[in-house]
């Protein structure tokens, strides 16, 4: 059983090295390999929308050719693709939030998906108008499954907004006309207007995206997080830990990595099934751990306190250690090159979702009806390939942080209440928060949040921005990779108040809680959404009005720009520290970097510099508060 632990914070350059010495590649080589980025693509001026291109125009005004062949300018080509983004971004997100809503449609008394949360399913049915009176808890949860599922595919009216959408944001959006109407209608407006000889104009073509966004954000994200929350339970805070340290040398290592909450919630079930305990000690292991990966990390931590391997660039690290008996698959931020990767390592890459099959993994599909059984089946292939683990080939990094993750808004609620009990009245609503914000003890909130990119170094941009944000006094909230930035370098614990201003050290100590709060995978920024919405609810104002700031300082996705430009659209200031392809259109840059804000009262910020962005952030916010007067 000879291991080789590592035990300093360069464990993840080791484990690099290590893939070297292995010969394999990471995605810091193939960034490498790859070269300078096309600088056609990295403009956004490339269209392949039809065949008698693909063109690509000039980024340069006056310098080459100004048109595609069909005459399409680059600022139609630069919103064209940019929409295109959004449109991939918010059906990634919603189709989501359909497995959900049908998942809790499948809910019932007996089986194995069941309603863990009464409270937030009698939350939602209300908001929806599902009758709930001396009902019976399932048929309320499926009348709000296909109620929920009714949004998608809605051809009139608009979407049904949650009531923390204030009525001054719902008046901006029915202005300009970038009210939601259907989740799915939406997405495809962007695929119609986006074809060949359709729309050409490049403010008509982003408030099409706009639209769309906005109903991935406040319909398929949202619905997304809530009918997860009846079925799996609302997230409280909890204690849990992060980073490739957390893989023990002598268990049966399972990374459950992907997106959706379902898989990775039977697994953990499945874990604790005597029958497959039993058999992992008959292996010779001493259990099996499980680790999460990306936003189904996020997911199982939030609600069980799941252990956190790592981020969107350590997926193939967790394999390089040579330690991981399967990863776990369903869909979204899955490297490709984990096929081949793990054929060089004793893991077993298993992947689940007909959505996301990968050439050289072992498919075991979800069995909808009975998942559960599924999911013991995927663990058992895990189990029995703890024999297979070559010792000589294991190298785990003994590093990893302790956290409290868990923040759902209603979480924030309750542990504010618990210092707000002399102000009865105040009980369960956002007030206490809110107060701390008008009074100045915190300056605002900043939500930080998604992926990692390899174009930055790992993390850095997220610990940097959240470091000097706190350090202003201003709370920050974080999602997704961001999140997991955040739990490994020691910032989502009560001692990080350190790093804090006396204003937020002061609100940390007092409600217990640390100065940055884990809200969730990146569905979940609709956390983010209902507290923001709930906040200016409260205090009659709109989102716009409020001391918060929104940033995205290592995104990659197209998830993430349709995150960014949801968070615009409800009036959040949103700083991107990767530069998105659309330097190639001056209109289109200068509506996200500027017009936006006449439109929505917010706008995009790009600055790759993590610690000016977070300067120009809290500036944005003293701003703010002094045009409020507060
Ligand atoms: Ni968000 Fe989650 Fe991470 Fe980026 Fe991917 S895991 S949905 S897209 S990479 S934050
Ligand atoms: Fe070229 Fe126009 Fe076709 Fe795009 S749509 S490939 S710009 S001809």
């Amino acid at each position: 059983m000879e291991q080789k632990i590592l035990n300093n914070e360069t464990a993840q350059n080791k484990l690099i090295e290590k893939a070297k010495k292995d010969g394999v590649k990471t995605v810091w080589d193939r960034k490498v390999d790859m070269k300078t980025p096309c600088g056609f693509g990295s403009a956004g001026v490339c269209c392949r929308n039809c065949a008698m291109g693909p063109c690509r125009v000039s980024p340069v005004p006056g310098k080459g050719n100004d048109r595609g062949i069909c005459g399409a300018t680059a600022d139609v080509i630069v919103s064209r693709n940019f929409a295109r983004m959004v449109a991939g971004g918010a059906a990634a997100h919603s189709d989501h939030g359909r497995s959900i809503a049908f998942n809790l449609y499948s809910t019932s008394e007996n089986g194995d998906l069941k309603v863990k949360d009464e409270k937030k399913l009698m939350k939602v049915a209300k908001r929806f108008g599902v009758e709930t009176e001396n009902r019976d808890i399932y048929d309320i949860a499926h009348d709000l499954a296909k109620t929920g599922l009714q949004e998608y595919g809605r051809q009139f009216g608009t979407l049904t907004l949650p009531t923390a959408v204030p009525e001054k944001r719902k008046e901006v959006w029915n202005k300009i006309g970038i009210m939601p109407r259907g989740i799915d209608r939406d997405i495809v407006s962007i695929m119609h207007s986006t074809h060949i000889g359709c729309a050409a104009d490049a403010e008509s073509m982003l408030k099409i995206a706009m639209r769309t966004a906005l109903g991935d954000g406040w319909g398929g994200s949202y619905t997304a997080t809530e009918f997860s929350d009846i079925m799996f339970e609302t997230p409280k805070s909890i204690a849990t830990e992060a980073n490739l340290g957390v893989l023990e040398g002598n268990s049966v290592n399972v990374v459950l990595h992907g997106h959706e909450p379902t898989l990775s919630e039977m697994v953990i079930l499945a874990s604790e099934d005597p029958e497959i305990v039993e058999l992992a000690k008959a292996q010779g292991a001493d259990g099996i751990n499980l680790v999460g990966m990306c936003c189904t990390a996020n997911e199982a931590t939030m609600r069980h306190g799941l252990k956190i391997a790592g981020n969107f660039l350590q997926q193939e690290l967790a394999v390089v250690t040579g330690a991981v008996e399967a990863v776990i698959v369903d869909v979204q931020c899955i490297m490709p090159a984990l096929a081949k990767l793990s054929e060089n390592y004793h893991t077993k890459f298993i992947t689940t979702s007909p959505k996301a099959r990968i050439k050289g993994a072992t498919h075991i599909e979800m069995d909808e009806e009975h998942p559960y059984e599924s999911a013991k089946k995927i663990l058992k292939e895990a189990i029995l390939n703890f024999k297979n683990r070559d010792n000589s080939k294991v190298e785990i990094p003994h590093i990893k942080s302790e956290a409290v993750v868990g923040y759902s808004t209603e979480g924030i609620v309750s542990e504010l209440d618990k210092v707000a009990n002399s102000n009865i009245g105040a009980l369960g609503t956002v007030k206490p928060l809110a107060d701390c914000i008008v009074s100045g003890v915190l300056r605002g909130a900043a939500g930080v949040v998604g992926c990692n990119n390899p174009k930055v170094k790992h993390d850095a941009s997220h610990v940097e921005m959240i470091k000097n944000l706190i350090a202003n006094d201003v709370i920050v909230v974080t999602t997704g990779c961001a999140a997991q930035a955040a739990a490994k370098a020691g910032l989502l614990t009560k001692e990080a108040r350190k790093y804090a201003g006396a204003g937020l050290a002061k609100v940390c100590e007092l409600v217990d809680i640390p100065p940055v709060l884990h809200m969730g995978s990146c569905v979940d920024n609709s956390r983010i959404l209902e507290l923001v919405g709930e906040v200016a609810n409260y205090l009659k104002l709109d989102i716009a009005d409020l001391p918060v700031v929104g940033a995205a300082p290592e995104w990659m996705s197209e998830k993430a720009v349709s995150i960014g430009t949801y968070v615009v659209c409800s009036g959040i200031d949103t700083w991107l520290g990767v530069v998105p392809p659309v330097t190639g259109g001056p209109e289109v840059v200068d509506i996200l970097t500027n017009r936006m804000e006449d439109m929505v009262g917010a706008k995009f910020y790009i600055e790759t510099d993590p610690t000016k962005a977070a300067q120009q952030m809290v500036e944005r916010v003293e701003e703010k508060r002094k045009k409020l007067g507060i």
